[in-house]
């Protein structure tokens, strides 16, 4: 099935070069004031179930901070700078989201990263996302940063042909990818959520992963 697993966790602070220009930052960041962040945007943008082109609804809920936020009907995937659920811009990307963008880019080889959209992706237990590639960006030279919160998800990375066997990362709490020049429009998916099993939920926490998804849209 997989062609390599990274399912164990490296410590803090040692980037691993899963495939090339893929970098993976294990336990980058804290992600506490992450989320009140993403709860003040969701205050201003709901989470939705955007509807794909061919008619379906996606599992993933999604909402968006920045200039400009992906969106997706039966019309097309592109990116818009009028949120089309509440009619406002979308609010804008929290100045701790932008530094942690650009000193996670210059960790994985990009420095002077300046995003102008963030997909705020949130999974509930069996959600998933389907092998595809991210192509709406106009400048395909700009990296992507992507920055795991809550559940951990398997996570998978095809490159050029989804028909290739992955590489299969396990994605934590606090976890970052970085992902450029070659990488740029490699093939990759995300698995089905699992209920996490063995603990109480002491927490409180609802079982959910969010996923920030920086991108240079324009
Ligand atoms: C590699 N999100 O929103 S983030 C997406 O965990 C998306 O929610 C997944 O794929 C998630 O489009 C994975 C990592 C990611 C995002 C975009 C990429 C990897 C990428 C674009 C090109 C190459
Ligand atoms: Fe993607």
């Amino acid at each position: 099935m997989s062609g390599f697993d990274f399912g164990v966790a490296a410590g803090p602070g040692s980037p691993r070069e899963i495939a090339p220009q893929v970098t993976w930052l294990p336990h980058f960041v804290a992600t506490a004031p992450l989320r009140d962040a993403i709860d003040r945007i969701a205050a201003a943008a709901p989470f939705r179930h955007l509807v794909v082109p061919r008619g379906g609804r996606m599992s993933v809920a999604m909402t968006n901070c920045g200039t400009w936020g992906w969106h997706s009907d039966r019309r097309g995937y592109r990116y818009v700078d009028v949120d089309p659920e509440t009619g406002r811009p979308w609010p804008a990307i929290p100045p701790a989201f932008l530094d942690l963008a650009a000193r996670a880019a210059a960790a994985g080889g990009f420095p002077g990263y300046v995003p102008d959209a963030c997909l705020v992706n949130r999974y509930a237990i069996g959600a998933q996302m389907g092998a595809h590639r991210d192509y709406d960006e106009l400048d395909m030279s700009q990296p992507i940063v992507s920055v795991s919160i809550g559940l951990p998800a398997t996570f998978l990375w095809y490159g050029a042909r989804r028909t290739d066997p992955p590489v299969s990362v396990l994605l934590e709490d606090g976890d970052v990818l970085v992902w450029g020049g070659s990488a740029r429009a490699g093939y990759h998916a995300v698995r089905k959520l699992k209920a996490p099993r063995g603990m109480a939920p002491v927490t409180g926490d609802a079982p959910l992963r969010y996923n920030l998804t920086f991108r240079r849209a324009r």
